[in-house]
């Protein structure tokens, strides 16, 4: 720990600072209790919608920094800014962190948002439940950034592929800080997977039939349904290898018969779905953003909800695909390949969908459809490369290269981050109840985008040239060096894109574009019925759906009142009371996974006796809910304008 090197001195001294910064300015402002009681103990789902929001992008940075250490290192031939060690270790948490700690929460930052006021509903199924899913997911992605600053950092892949990762080659702490955080928070994603199927089956709006539901609505559907199915068996998996390393059992050890290949199996049967977890959101942005800025109805509704569905199926037969070359024999490998292609079905049964919606649209190029628009091409070249990953002859050749990284994150850029950025700037007027500078957007996007070009598509020729992936440094006369230089060019100007989001949202804040309408970008769904930021009653009368897009009909027919409110109707409110107990329960999490990482069992027990008092402590409460007066709404919604 005390001979890390400059870089990682330099990033705990930041670190340091912005602690000491945020505590200083909690204080000076006489802010604390007001976090407290807002933020820290909310069970609202838009709040905790914001805090996963904020939260993803905290760790974009995070995960965007590591990206140009790599990058930066891989610059040109016999580089020495990094040395190998430091290579493996930020690729790991590079991987990880955008995977689990940037691309789940921006998920689950839009589920929350979105989904009860799509369907309807006052909040989630379980509000205390999902304010304890954020508490895991933030103390857990808090335990795995620890790993810089006190210990030692995971250096296996985000994979983390025994044997590397037995006890015998992969000493010290380092390990047990991905098995633990991803562990945590991975118990906060399968009650949020549980969470959401409830909400979404059980507290819809009386009329909202399933294919009336929006399709932002679907596509949670079936992300939290490959939730439930896939994070047991990553839970399973990193169990199992956390009793190799300290138990000393032989799941995965060669010796005593385990089989390394036993985990990766179970890894990747988490591992393939978690990607359509994370992308199938994407598509329902795309579908409300496609609908919405062409003014049309989607094209293809009930094909839109079938090809979601059968992708949801799908993506659990096609797990073998990522080790072709585990020697499995040609029939198993025949019915991966075939199996993984034909996922390429009916997701271009909704990439024709959405274009065809667009044609003879008046498309109208906000940032939310620049975002879907630029998504097009990325994701035909994506797809086109996966079909040849997918073949199993030609993965041999290709496997675990360069070409391998450019397909990914042609996929999980231009699909997954092109898609929660659209979501973002189309349901931020909604959050905070103004508009984002277009202008600045606009620059972000372009640059952002060149960029990634710029990065990505010069390592599908690396790849053909022999160039494997987790390589620290290479030889000159390999000749890779150009196309890795112009690579990391790409990378920077992804950076700078990003900067320019932030610099987007500061400007936006203090230049401030009010949204008084509620619906800014003349819209489809029942969402935009309320006004922004949204009362936290969500609806002060329940409405009744008498058919899809019913915003946008009504709006047609000019009976938009049906769907707002009238003071009769309004009555008393029931709400879930606040709770600081999953706040704390997450923090006892935090202080069992602390103790395990470094073997103190002492402090291991502490934090599982708290989290068993959290659990005893809600058990015995009676009385978790309040009641808003008639009288209070009514007063609520007349200051909106809206009696
Ligand atoms: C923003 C621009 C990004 C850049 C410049 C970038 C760059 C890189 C680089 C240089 C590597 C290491 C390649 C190697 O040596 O094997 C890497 C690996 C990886 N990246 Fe990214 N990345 C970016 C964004 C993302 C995003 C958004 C995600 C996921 C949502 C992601 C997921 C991964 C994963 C899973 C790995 C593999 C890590 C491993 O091998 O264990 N990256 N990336
Ligand atoms: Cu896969």
């Amino acid at each position: 720990m005390w001979n890390e090197g400059y870089l990682i001195w330099i990033s705990d001294a930041l670190i340091v600072l912005v602690v000491v910064g945020i505590v200083g300015a909690l204080t000076y402002l006489k802010k604390w209790r007001w976090l407290w009681d807002n933020w820290l103990t909310t069970v609202d789902h838009k709040k905790i919608g914001i805090m996963y929001l904020i939260a993803a992008l905290l760790m974009f940075f995070r995960g965007g920094v590591d990206a140009l250490l790599l990058r930066t290192q891989l610059a040109q031939p016999g580089e020495h800014f990094l040395d190998a060690e430091h290579y493996d270790q930020i690729f790991t948490t590079h991987g990880t962190i955008m995977i689990l700690f940037m691309a789940m929460p921006f998920l689950f930052a839009l589920f929350n948002i979105v989904v009860p006021l799509q369907i309807g509903a006052r909040d989630v199924a379980f509000p205390y439940l999902n304010a304890i899913s954020f508490w895991l997911f933030f103390f857990g992605a808090m335990l795995f950034n620890l790993s810089f600053v006190f210990g030692g950092s995971p250096d296996a892949g985000w994979t983390s592929y025994p044997p590397l990762t037995e006890l015998g080659f992969d000493p010290g702490p380092g390990e047990n800080y991905y098995l633990l955080g991803v562990q945590i928070s991975g118990i906060g994603s399968i009650a949020t997977g549980i969470n959401f199927i409830a909400t979404i089956l059980k507290m819809r709006a009386p009329g909202m039939k399933l294919m009336r539901m929006p399709l932002f609505t679907w596509s949670t559907l079936g992300s939290c349904l490959i939730i439930i199915f896939a994070f047991p068996a990553l839970s399973v998996s990193l169990a199992l290898l956390m009793l190799d390393r300290v138990v000393g059992t032989h799941f995965f050890t060669m010796m005593h018969g385990g089989n390394p290949m036993m985990f990766i199996n179970l890894f990747w049967v988490w591992g393939h779905p978690e990607v359509y977890i994370v992308v199938l959101p994407a598509f329902g942005v795309y579908s409300e953003v496609v609908a919405t800025f062409t003014r049309k109805r989607i094209f293809g509704y009930s094909s839109m909800v079938a090809s979601l569905m059968l992708i949801t199926v799908i993506s659990y037969f096609v797990w073998a695909h990522h080790f072709f070359t585990m020697g499995a024999g040609a029939d198993v490998n025949t019915f991966f390949a075939v199996a993984s292609m034909a996922v390429g079905i009916p997701t271009g049964v909704k990439v024709f969908n959405w274009l065809f919606t667009m044609f003879r649209g008046r498309i109208r190029v906000t940032l939310p459809m620049l975002w879907t628009l630029g998504f097009i091409p990325n994701f035909a070249i994506g797809g086109a490369t996966g079909i040849m990953l997918a073949a199993a002859p030609g993965d041999y050749q290709y496997h675990n290269s360069y070409f391998l990284i450019a397909h990914f994150h042609q996929m999980l850029i231009g699909g997954v981050v092109n898609g929660m950025l659209a979501g973002m700037y189309y349901w931020w007027p909604k959050m905070f109840g103004f508009r984002l500078n277009e202008r600045l957007g606009k620059w972000a996007f372009w640059i952002f985008n060149i960029g990634f070009y710029i990065c990505f598509l010069p390592q599908y020729a690396l790849g053909f040239e022999g160039m494997q992936r987790r390589m620290y440094t290479y030889p000159t006369d390999m000749g890779w060096g150009s196309l890795n230089f112009v690579s990391t060019i790409g990378a920077y100007l992804m950076g700078v894109g990003f900067l320019f989001i932030v610099w987007q949202v500061l400007y936006s804040l203090f230049h401030m574009e009010r949204d008084t309408t509620g619906d800014p970008w003349d819209a489809r769904t029942l969402e935009w019925s309320l006004p922004s930021p949204v009362p936290h009653y969500n609806f002060a009368v329940i409405p009744t759906i008498t058919e899809r897009d019913v915003w946008w009909a009504a709006k047609q027919r000019g009976t938009t009142d049906l769907l707002t409110t009238s003071t009769e109707d309004i009555k008393e409110i029931h709400m879930p009371k606040n709770s600081g107990r999953p706040f704390i329960m997450g923090l006892a999490f935090f202080v069992a996974g602390f103790g395990f990482v470094f073997n103190w069992y002492i402090l291991a027990v502490i934090g599982l006796a708290g989290v068993a008092l959290c659990m005893i402590l809600r058990a015995l409460e009676d009385q978790d809910e309040y009641v808003i007066p008639a009288e209070e709404v009514r007063e609520t919604e007349s200051a909106l304008g809206r009696l």
